[in-house]
């Protein structure tokens, strides 16, 4: 699936990875084999399965009859007391959390949001800094390092080597602030994509260049989707123990913290089994603890 619009979702053929065709969704879906017709069910990353005219002639319809089943899920709800789920992009292995470092200004909140809807979802963050021509990288950079999470300079003036080097024949979603150059990385990456770039003068008055979620192979092999700037990233499906369930370190470990622990440590969680770490696991849970922090203090991110 590369692309959604209203009422007809445009298809990548598999076997002829440049044909395409545009597929309209039967009433529908089969998802691990049973019959379900949930409100959305197909995004932008999905596979799935088409009937009939499949030859992408102007015109010409497919149907969508089957849903394969996702590796993996990125989720995010309208604010953290929304129950609506909704699915950014599925069957992503990379997400590119594009920040500028300047203009907009890189808010940790919302990074640290985005990080964990990535852990929970199984899709492997990469920390991508744009507009390093504006501001230096170090100070914002430094309270993400002991998550290990891979951080890479991709403004403008940088060298798209590393980037490419993630993105090679894998599924990269981006996402982040609006203004921050998802697209200009795209069009960079993608010479012949053309996606439309916008001033920054716009962000925070509710204009957002690109409005859609679009996947566009890579040359060389892969996938990169662009989506629209997000203000504000709602985890109201996300729990404390989700969050260090995706920590293979951390994980067995709250298995001895009492019940109800929400693992903050004291005066909270006075108890809690991840202060008896040391060393470098010890620096972990400090990290990750700033993240379950930024699970309970959502904002919007007007600019
Ligand atoms: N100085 C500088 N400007 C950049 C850089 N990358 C992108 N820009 C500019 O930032 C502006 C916004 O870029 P876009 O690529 O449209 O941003 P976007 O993230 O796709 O924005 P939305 O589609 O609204 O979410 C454009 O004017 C770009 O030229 C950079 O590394 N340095
Ligand atoms: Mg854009
Ligand atoms: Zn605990």
């Amino acid at each position: 699936m590369t692309r959604i619009d209203a009422w007809t979702w445009a298809v990548r053929l598999f076997r002829t990875r440049s044909q395409a065709a545009e597929a309209c969704r039967a009433g529908h879906v089969k998802i691990n084999g049973a019959s379900v017709k949930p409100a959305q069910p197909v995004v932008v990353g999905d596979r799935v399965g088409v009937v009939g005219d499949t030859s992408g002639r102007p015109g010409t319809l497919a149907r969508i009859v089957r849903l394969e089943e996702r590796t993996s899920v990125l989720r995010r709800t309208a604010d953290d007391t929304d129950p609506y789920e909704r699915v950014v992009v599925a069957n992503a292995d990379r997400l590119l959390i594009v920040t500028a470092l300047a203009d907009p200004p890189p808010r940790a909140g919302l990074v640290e949001r985005t990080l964990v809807a990535a852990f929970v979802g199984g899709v492997t963050p990469v920390l991508c800094l744009t507009k390093t021509d504006l501001a230096d990288a170090e100070e914002f950079t430094a309270q993400f390092r002991d998550l290990d999470v891979e951080i890479v300079q991709c403004g403008v003036h940088d060298p798209l080597g590393p980037v490419e080097e993630i993105v090679h024949n894998r599924v990269t979603a981006l996402v982040g602030h609006s203004g921050v150059g998802k697209s200009t990385l795209v069009n960079r990456l993608v010479p012949d994509a053309d996606r439309a770039t916008g001033s920054v003068s716009g962000v925070g008055k509710g204009r957002h260049t690109s409005s859609q979620s679009v996947a566009l192979p890579l040359p060389d092999g892969g996938w990169i989707i662009d989506t629209p700037g997000i203000r504000s990233f709602g985890l109201a499906h996300v729990s404390p123990d989700q969050v260090i369930e995706a920590f293979d370190d951390l994980r067995d470990v709250v298995a001895d913290c009492p019940r109800g622990c929400t693992h903050m440590g004291p005066p909270a969680d006075p108890e809690c089994a991840l202060d008896t770490l040391t060393g470098t696991s010890a620096r972990r849970v400090t990290a990750v603890r700033q993240l379950l922090a930024a699970l309970r203090t959502n904002h919007d991110w007007e600019s």
